[in-house]
């Protein structure tokens, strides 16, 4: 299996809960490696940025308003099977239906406070890594 790249975002809820340090835990155990982190303040036109595909779905004004509440923290992973892999670590989308064990059930309250984004392809994870991140911020190797 191939070693891919994810993006990985700890939402507003989640960090303002104090659950970024036993999210980030959780991810390395799985087996991610932190290629690049920080903590941002979005601000609505980033957000909006970031989202842009889902412009057009009914709860957009209510994510944006969300994402850009309070501080992010943003990671690109690697590991085998990232993308994937990624999505089954955080769970469903509503935490209601997510598995135990995952990040949504673990820290996300509703469907749109869910605790953490996860890029669903590796094409969007791409775009999205490079949303955030400057290639010189991404580690080439190590
Ligand atoms: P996922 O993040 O699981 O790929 P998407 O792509 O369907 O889910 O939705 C993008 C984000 O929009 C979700 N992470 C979630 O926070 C938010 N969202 C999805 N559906 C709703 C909804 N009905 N109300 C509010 N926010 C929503």
């Amino acid at each position: 299996m191939a070693l891919e790249r994810t993006l990985s975002i700890i939402k507003p809820d989640a960090v303002e809960k104090h659950h970024a340090g036993a999210i980030l835990a959780l991810l390395e155990k799985e087996g991610f490696v932190v290629k690049a982190m920080k903590r941002i303040h979005l601000t609505r036109a980033e957000a909006e940025g970031f989202y842009a595909e889902h412009k057009a779905r009914g709860f957009f004004g209510e994510l944006v308003d969300f994402m850009s509440r309070s501080p992010i923290i943003i990671l690109a992973l690697e590991r085998e099977d990232a993308v994937a892999k990624y999505r089954e670590v955080i769970g469903a989308t509503d935490p209601a239906k997510a598995a135990a064990g995952t990040i949504r059930k673990l820290f996300g309250a509703s469907v749109g406070e869910n605790a953490a984004h996860g890029s669903d392809k590796t094409e969007t994870a791409a775009r999205e890594i490079g949303y955030f991140f400057a290639g010189y911020e991404v580690s080439p190797t190590a």
